[in-house]
């Protein structure tokens, strides 16, 4: 693993120190990626995110991975697709594409101190690890509904030992300062992925609008959706659903996609869920041997997205 950090960063899932790391050396072996920290988590980790890009003035896409600490093949789906934007830049002319017609900024973990607690501590731990008001559940801090955008209207919980607590005010949370200061610091965004698991959804806007069902430029944003999940399932036979919350799920308020298309002025937002589809088939706790598969079909969404955004 220290020879050869680039292969065998997709053989499992790694702990934040291994990615940021591998971050680092994609960095310095490849001429397109620099590296830069968005923030400092609140036990202090290096909320490290990579830019992808082979010229100036593209238009921007953003995705961010692992929000939610248990949901594991979302960071490792990050990866997936850093690794293969910058391997397959030279060999391949649809790759070559997706860099030359936008700027990719990811952040492979959104929340590295609950990924490393679900590493350590409780497997099933969704929040992040700042403190609470209260002594018997003294941390965690759902980042998904702490975006100041209609923050603690709807599915969240105001018991801090609930899984969707939504802290004491939008952006209270270092995390979630970070990301929306990244955000807000890219230029002409056009899309924007706040990457979950699982129920393989491809969730559009809006998660909970009490103002409007759906955004007035719905009809494309879903267009696209479904082209980009016809891509999806060709690869591995996996079908997605696209739709909203309210519509297929839940509906939630203060999620970070909501936040970037209504605040942050970014067109195409969408939350994905990704494999598997149920519980039985391992729910969060996916076996690593889902990495390079579900990875594959994310990057052809992507590949779809990149070509079809108007
Ligand atoms: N699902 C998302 C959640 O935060 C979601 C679904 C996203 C709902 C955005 C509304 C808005 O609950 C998971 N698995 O976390
Ligand atoms: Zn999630």
């Amino acid at each position: 693993k220290e020879q050869d950090p680039v292969n065998y960063i997709l053989s499992d899932y790694q702990r934040h120190s291994t990615i940021n790391t591998w971050i680092n050396d994609m960095a310095s072996q490849y001429s397109q990626a620099s590296v830069r920290s968005v923030g400092t988590s609140y036990e202090g980790r290096d909320m490290r995110a990579i830019t992808i890009s082979s010229g100036s003035g593209r238009p921007a896409i953003v995705i961010d991975c692992g929000i939610h600490a248990r949901e594991w093949i979302s960071p490792s789906t990050c990866i997936y697709a850093i690794k293969n934007l910058l391997e397959r830049y030279d060999s391949d002319n649809n790759v070559r594409q997706m860099v030359d017609r936008y700027d990719w900024h990811f952040l492979p973990v959104a929340n590295p101190d609950g990924y490393e607690y679900t590493h350590t501590s409780d497997r099933m731990w969704r929040k992040n690890r700042a403190p609470t008001n209260d002594w018997l559940c003294p941390a965690g801090i759902d980042l998904n509904r702490n975006f100041d955008i209609f923050w603690g209207e709807a599915g969240v919980s105001f018991d801090p030992c609930d899984d969707t607590y939504p802290g004491t005010r939008g952006f209270s949370e270092v995390e979630t300062q970070a990301i929306r200061d990244w955000i807000n610091g890219i230029s002409n965004k056009k899309l924007y992925l706040n990457i979950h698991s699982y129920t393989q959804l491809w969730l559009t806007p809006w998660g909970y609008n009490p103002n409007e069902r759906y955004p007035a430029d719905y009809a494309e944003i879903e267009r696209v959706g479904i082209a980009a999940m016809d891509a999806l399932e060709a690869v591995n036979g996996r079908s997605f659903v696209v739709g909203t919350p309210p519509d297929i799920l839940y509906e939630a308020a203060g999620g970070a996609y909501d936040w970037a298309k209504a605040v942050g002025g970014v067109p195409y937002s969408y939350a994905p869920e990704l494999r598997p589809a149920t519980a039985g088939e391992g729910g969060f706790i996916l076996d690593a041997s889902n990495i390079t598969p579900a990875g594959a079909e994310v990057f052809e969404a992507l590949r779809v997205h990149s070509e079809q955004m108007q």
